[in-house]
């Protein structure tokens, strides 16, 4: 196991407080601490215990003693994926552990539970990183109740103020970080639960815009986006559109979104209350503002869920909607983006075809792919079809993506294509339920390469973890 280091504030007009045997280094007027926690995989050992790390165990927080003879089931509850902090703040994480649950504190014992979404869960699982008593070590502060800090009271972990039990609290809360007793695994490419994901290339960057999970029924009212340059590390730019304060015709059921670019702007299209809106920006990461005040594709325009939309530009330059879910539709939209003609709205037979049309144009042939069963099925999966043109007529192809069990992998679909920039090598950005207790409204993202054929038609996409 390694230990990772981290810088230590400077101490020069710090209160060294002599707490026993144990000093704590309390800082007057500066930031309160520089400490910080790579994301990724991790495991936080006990400066008090050497040995003994912290973990979960029926759903509560613990330490206890794990090592290379431990039990598989062991190393893992002692394995967290470190990630930004849920409810945000420079220097917070939070803690998910391999079942997809959080690290969270309720009445100051500290708990593993689900995403519910709420405010309160969202900082009671956000803890800011301060240095540790030990050097190298940090101490996790509650972003709910500052001045209370994560440390084990023999076994159990609670958030206390440092009052309590003096003499050994220092070290009771603080932890070197190490590496994993679980090795991580390459994806998901975002840490948490996100679905749907479009990925796009622009200005440089790749760009993802997921679904946020881990709501009942999908209910999260915000996007957010996150950019990458390589599709392995990805910075996290935060909310993007909040349908609360920025839309004023929905408030919750943000899904799906995707994006689009035309002089100069940014062109967000979004599912917002199972209808579909449109924002635009003169940044991929916004802020963006709804030009319209009123959905785009309305609820109820025609048969089927009005959502999922995508937006195809082709080589001349002129862009087309495809949306929908139990019947795919597909309109030029006019060249202020923001617009079309109802009239000419075309209906596209595919067989299958349950929702998230994605089209794209490879060596002149449209190829419009699609997501077919129920995202909560593991069967969820994904099936293609070409044409000599945007509007088909299209020849089905059969199956690219679908769940593999030896894998763990389930429900994999509501996909998306880049190009990687002046190649031939193209990706597919997709959900599964998260690995490994996931389902389909608490999914998360990946990244795989996706292959063709000579003759223009794809391979199966092999999941890589
Ligand atoms: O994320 C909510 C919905 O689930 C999407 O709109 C569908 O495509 C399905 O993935």
């Amino acid at each position: 196991m390694t230990t990772f280091h981290h810088r230590r504030r400077a101490v020069s007009r710090a209160l060294a407080v002599c707490l026993g045997a144990s000093l704590l280094t309390v800082a007057a007027g500066e930031p309160a601490s520089a400490a910080t926690i790579p994301t990724g995989a991790r495991s936080l050992q006990s400066v008090n215990l050497p040995g003994s790390y912290l973990r979960h165990s029926n759903y509560l927080g613990s330490v206890a003693v794990v090592g290379s003879g431990s039990s598989a089931q062991a190393r893992s509850d002692a394995t967290f994926t470190v990630a930004p902090g849920l409810a945000g703040g420079a220097g917070c994480v939070s803690f998910q552990a391999a079942n997809g649950m959080w690290l969270r504190h309720r009445d100051y014992r500290v708990r593993l539970e689900a995403n519910n979404g709420s405010a309160t869960f969202l900082a009671d699982a956000t803890f800011c990183v301060r240095d540790g008593s030990a050097s190298g070590s940090v101490r996790l502060e509650s972003s709910n109740f500052p001045g209370r800090y994560l440390r084990h009271r023999d076994s159990e972990l609670w958030i206390d103020p440092p009052a309590t039990n003096a003499g050994t609290f220092a070290a009771d809360s603080s932890f070197q970080v190490t590496a994993p007793w679980v090795a991580g695994r390459r994806s998901p490419v975002i840490k948490g639960l996100y679905g749907d994901p479009n990925i796009a290339y622009l200005n440089g960057r790749y760009y993802v815009y997921p679904t946020t999970d881990g709501y009942a029924g999908w209910s999260s009212a915000r996007f957010k986006a996150f950019s990458s340059t390589d599709l392995v590390t990805w910075t996290d730019h935060g909310t993007i559109l909040d349908l609360g304060p920025q839309v004023s015709w929905a408030d919750s059921r943000a899904w799906a979104p995707t994006i689009a670019y035309r002089d100069g702007r940014y062109y967000f299209y979004f599912c917002a209350d199972t209808s579909i809106g449109v924002a635009t920006s003169t940044s991929p990461t916004g802020p963006f503002t709804d030009p319209l005040g009123r959905p785009l594709v309305a609820a109820g325009f025609r048969s089927g869920q009005m959502i999922d939309p995508h937006v195809f530009t082709d080589d001349d330059g002129v862009s087309y909607l495809y949306w929908g879910n139990g019947y795919a539709y597909g309109v030029r939209l006019n060249a202020d983006m923001i617009s079309f003609d109802a009239a000419q709205v075309r209906t596209f037979s595919l067989p299958n075809f349950r929702e998230a049309p994605f089209t794209f144009k490879r060596n002149g042939v449209y190829y419009l792919s699609y997501s077919v069963d129920d995202t909560r099925s593991e069967n969820y999966h994904v099936e293609y079809a070409t044409a000599a043109s945007p509007f088909g007529p299209w020849t089905h192809r059969g199956t690219i993506l679908s769940k593999n069990l030896s894998l763990g992998v389930k429900g994999p679909g509501h996909h998306s294509v880049v190009r990687a920039p002046n190649s031939d090598t193209w990706h597919i950005a997709y959900h599964r339920f998260a690995i490994p207790a996931g389902d389909g409204m608490n999914r998360e993202v990946t990244v795989d390469q996706l292959r063709f054929n000579t003759d223009g038609t794809i391979q199966p996409v092999v999941p890589t973890l």
